[in-house]
């Protein structure tokens, strides 16, 4: 019997954790089912009692795998990409070469555990565009880190993705593709190129068509957690 995945995420238009491991997951081309919660509820005991029912950590993504040997349940984006990417090696969600394979998973973890000003500051609003903040000096340099780091390995590897062929490290900076285009950073052409080929990505597209749909459907713009 071939594995049954569901993911569990969050509002599409803000859970930038969430969207990492859906297009990873869509890059791997299994079926899945997907759960979403709604974040950022009034009254934020119900979005707490909600995820707690699939995940220990009271945090969304997770992805829930049921199989033979018993379901099992993967918290955390980069777990669950990792996850994906031993299951199902077909997709080759990291570079073949190691050298290139371990940059690749540096940029990952960079991502994952880094940047908390611009984090902080330009949070995820995909189906929006809105005026950028006042930046704190951090958040400019994380922002100027981020372009290095991507002007770097698109120089480097040449074929439209960060290495090449796209990979976990994309699926990790997808929601920081999102939030240069909500709030109109400048980029140089390279990265904004990167951009455009991130977002005509088919997984990108129909979660952005999802993010306006609850955006349309009146969540508030700004609601406090
Ligand atoms: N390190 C975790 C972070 C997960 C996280 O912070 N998720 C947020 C949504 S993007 C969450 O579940 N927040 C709980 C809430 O809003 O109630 C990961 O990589 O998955």
């Amino acid at each position: 019997m071939a594995a049954r995945y569901t993911l569990i995420l969050g509002t599409k238009n803000w859970s930038s954790w969430s969207l990492r491991p859906y297009v990873a997951m869509r890059a791997t081309g299994a079926p899945f089912e997907e759960v979403v919660i709604a974040l950022r509820r009034t009254q934020a005991s119900a979005t707490r009692q909600e995820i707690s029912k699939h995940s220990p950590t009271g945090r969304v993504p997770v992805l829930k795998i049921d199989e033979n040997g018993g379901p099992a349940t993967v918290w955390d984006s980069l777990a669950i990409c990792e996850t994906l990417a031993e299951r199902h090696p077909e997709a080759k969600l990291w570079p073949d070469e190691a050298g290139a394979r371990a940059q690749a998973r540096a940029y990952a973890a960079e991502m994952h555990s880094g940047f908390p000003d611009l984090r902080d500051q330009l949070t995820m609003e995909f189906a929006r565009t809105l005026p950028a903040p006042a930046l704190r000096d951090a958040t400019k340099e994380q922002i100027a880190r981020i372009i290095e780091a991507w002007t770097q390995a698109l120089s480097a590897h040449g074929g439209g993705f960060l290495f090449g062929r796209f990979c976990v490290a994309d699926c990790m900076y997808a929601p920081v593709v999102s939030r240069f285009l909500t709030y109109g950073v400048a980029l140089p052409p390279s990265a904004k190129a990167y951009c455009e080929r991130m977002m005509a990505l088919p997984a990108m597209q129909d979660w952005g068509r999802a993010a306006k749909a609850e955006v349309d459907a009146g969540l508030p713009r700004y609601l406090s957690a």
